[in-house]
């Protein structure tokens, strides 16, 4: 299996990352331009520009790439997702959700500008993301605009971030089993996930082969990314409470190394990204799918 699908030798994954977060940054930063009134572009600004991987829009820009597209032309697309996926984070820090103080380093949005502008920030970022599509992506077909969209509703609402996370605050504190516990990725993460590399190759107007084996890379990556996460968790709170005695990061919640186990946890994340990359190998040539191939490596060796 290790010769399926890797990113060529020569190709030097973290200088792409770094051209892309900064691409990604720049149109981000001259996305929210017209904003009014000012207290509510200040909150949209202050949780869209907070820093992040930028990982959604960074896939968003290679699936375009990958399907013969110019990348330039899906960045509108690219700031919508970021914009989707970063007012899901506001409306889940809040005291009816999560109650979350911090959010990449920062304060919270509800903590800086109250409960009810961030409720609003993160409205305003939702909606201005399909108005990034329909009205802010020059000479793509309209055709194409449509289609994203619909992507972007699926990805957003029940189908995809808002029934994942229902269903999620419905299983806090209980016991869940491996199928809910997937429910629950393949919803609150996985769908976004998914809408990222469909909508990037829709805008260059990939065919349906191509459509159908970017969604199965997208599940295998977005399970594989939360498997990770589950990890991350229990090796970090092991390494507090080898240190402070702090609270277990996974007390109360149903994680993949409590059902598998950690090793079998981290041999199913294996299995995923192989599987992810090996869907993209017939789409491969001339190095063409090499940053999706190392973004799979990615996501999985992450440590944060
Ligand atoms: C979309 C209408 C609508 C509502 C949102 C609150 C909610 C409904 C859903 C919760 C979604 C949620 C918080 C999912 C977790 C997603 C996740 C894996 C976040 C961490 O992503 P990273 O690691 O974060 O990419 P950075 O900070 O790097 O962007």
């Amino acid at each position: 299996r290790s010769a399926v699908g890797q990113a060529p030798p020569g190709f030097d994954f973290g200088a792409y990352l770094e051209a892309a977060r900064l691409r990604v940054e720049a149109a981000l930063d001259g996305a929210l331009g017209p904003e009014r009134p000012e207290s509510l572009r200040q909150a949209m600004r202050y949780s869209l520009l907070a820093g992040g991987k930028r990982l959604r829009p960074i896939l968003c820009l290679a699936a375009c790439e990958l399907a013969g597209g110019d990348g330039d032309r899906a960045l509108p697309t690219a700031v919508a997702l970021e914009m989707i996926h970063t007012m899901s984070l506001i409306h889940d820090d809040l005291p009816a959700m999560d109650d979350d103080d911090l959010r990449r380093g920062r304060p919270t949005n509800h903590k800086v500008y109250g409960e009810a502008n961030a409720i609003l920030a993160g409205d305003a970022l939702l909606t201005r993301a399909f108005e990034m599509v329909a009205l802010r992506s020059p000479d793509i077909p309209a055709e194409r605009l449509l289609r994203v969209v619909g992507e972007l509703s699926l990805a957003s609402g029940a189908p995809g971030l808002v029934g994942g996370q229902v269903v999620d605050l419905e299983c806090e504190g209980k016991d869940v089993d491996l199928d809910t516990l997937e429910y629950i990725h393949l919803h609150k993460t996985g769908a976004l996930l998914r809408a990222c590399v469909i909508t990037g190759a829709m805008i260059a107007g990939a065919p349906d082969d191509l459509l159908t084996a970017l969604r199965t890379y997208a599940r295998g990556i977005g399970l594989a990314f939360q498997i990770i996460d589950d990890i991350l968790d229990v090796t970090a709170s092991s390494e507090v409470l080898g240190k402070t005695a702090g609270k277990d990061l996974t007390a109360d919640k149903t994680t993949y190394p409590k059902l598998l186990g950690l090793e079998a946890s981290r041999q199913r994340a294996e299995d995923l990204v192989a599987e992810a990359k090996a869907a993209l190998a017939p789409f491969a040539a001339e190095g063409r799918a090499a940053p999706l191939l190392a973004l799979a490596d990615y996501i999985t060796s992450r440590d944060r």
